[in-house]
């Protein structure tokens, strides 16, 4: 992040992290946790999360069984929960990006590692449901072919020298804290995407820290860029959700000037969370007044500070009324830009403005203009 132009180090491989970076692992922990911790009468507190994160797995172990002072030793622990996390291995999926990027650089020859603090068995199995990725990773090392997992560099440095590259020239890509800090030691430049949200101030260690994998500019470290973007959009795998429009924070038109049709998020809870943050776009439909162009952001408004991650569509047409209580469905096929900060209101409502028109323009795409016809929009 302050490492001046001068000073930053190219890259010629890539070492990557594989729970909370290129998979979800953390939402099929989380529900085995709840269960199991259940039977002893205890409650699992997302918060958890955050304690566990990157940690090897006998660590994430003695955290849980301290912490919820549950009755049985970290062994008893673990040889209840790897039988049980095993069999929903299957449902780990991947992250937003990930196989985009897996794909992108194996395409142009990069070589990439994993290099993960869960045990080399562990990886293999992982991977082994996700199509074409163990052919894309040359080394893969795990916290058991080291001494010491991550904080200590030697994950990396192992998988350095088994690509046979000097540390100095390996882009690292972690989520967790221990893993940006074992990246650092091991003399690596290292981007850090949080897999928790509203953690950017613990990373700052890193090189740079980015929202999600969309938001990865291969070429600022020295490999090829991506080429799917078009016309400052990336294209997404298109999103459905719809419901009836609720009342939001009730300051989108007051304090904006930019109405936001607010729909409950109880319904796709569990989407949302996976989806990452950031201004999006595509269609919205109504069923009694038709389909409109659409730009939004979905995630903890910066600037507002919001505890709730929400999705505030803006549908590009003046309406007469408000519509509350009517079905709104959306269609969302494209992203433009991680949600952001801003120095004043004026900017704020400026950028929003300027996503406004980078919309318009990219949905008369015919690659996004062919959803305004989906049946899903007006039912
Ligand atoms: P709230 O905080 O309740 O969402 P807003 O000030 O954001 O209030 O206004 C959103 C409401 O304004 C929507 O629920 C809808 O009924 C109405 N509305 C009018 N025009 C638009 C528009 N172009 N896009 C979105 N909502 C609109
Ligand atoms: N809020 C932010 O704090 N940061 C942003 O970068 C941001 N981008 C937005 C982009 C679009 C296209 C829209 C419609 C809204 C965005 N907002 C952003 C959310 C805005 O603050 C929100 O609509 C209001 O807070 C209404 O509740
Ligand atoms: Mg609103």
């Amino acid at each position: 992040m302050s490492m001046s132009n001068s000073l930053k180090k190219l890259s010629s491989c890539v070492l990557i992290d594989l729970d909370g970076t290129l998979i979800n692992t953390d939402g099929v922990v989380s529900d085995i946790l709840r269960k199991y911790l259940s039977k002893y009468g205890k409650q699992w507190d997302g918060r958890e999360a955050l304690k566990i994160v990157g940690k090897t797995p006998l660590e994430a172990a003695t955290t849980i069984v301290e912490d919820y002072g549950l009755p049985c030793g970290v062994d008893e622990f673990n040889s209840e929960f790897y039988p049980l996390f095993s069999a929903q291995m299957d449902k780990i999926k991947s992250l937003p990006g990930a196989n985009r990027l897996i794909r992108h650089l194996n395409g142009h020859g990069v070589p990439m590692a994993l290099a993960s603090n869960s045990s080399r068995a562990n990886i293999e199995s992982k991977i082994s449901y996700h199509q074409g990725w163990k052919e894309c990773f040359s080394v893969i090392v795990g916290s058991d072919e080291v001494s010491k997992g991550k904080p200590s560099p030697d994950i990396f440095l192992e998988a350095a020298r088994k690509l046979n590259k000097d540390p100095g020239e390996c882009l690292v890509i972690e989520d967790s804290v221990p893993g940006v800090l074992a990246g650092k030691a091991a003399g690596a430049t290292v981007i850090a995407v949080p897999s928790l949200p509203k953690q950017t101030h613990l990373y700052t260690s890193a090189d740079e820290v980015i929202n999600s994998l969309l938001d990865l500019k291969p070429e600022k470290w020295g490999l090829p860029p991506f080429q799917d973007w078009i016309e400052n959009t990336l294209p997404i795998d298109p999103w459905r959700i719809g419901g009836p429009v609720i009342k939001g924070f009730g300051r989108g038109s007051k304090v904006l000037g930019i109405p936001t049709a607010n729909l409950s998020t109880k319904d796709y809870a569990e989407e949302l969370v996976e989806h990452p943050s950031g201004v999006y776009f595509g269609w919205a439909g109504l069923a009694t007044r038709g389909v409109f162009k659409m730009v939004m952001s979905i995630g903890w408004n910066p600037y507002f500070n919001n505890t709730e991650k929400t999705i505030e569509p803006w549908l590009l047409h003046d309406f007469t009324e408000d519509f509350y209580g009517e079905e709104l469905r959306l269609i969302i096929v494209g992203y433009i830009r991680p949600e952001a900060n801003f120095p004043s209101l004026e900017s704020l409502v400026a950028k929003i403005h300027e996503d406004r028109e980078v919309a318009e323009k990219a949905l008369d795409l015919p690659s996004y203009a062919k959803f305004k016809d989906d049946p899903y929009l007006t039912k």
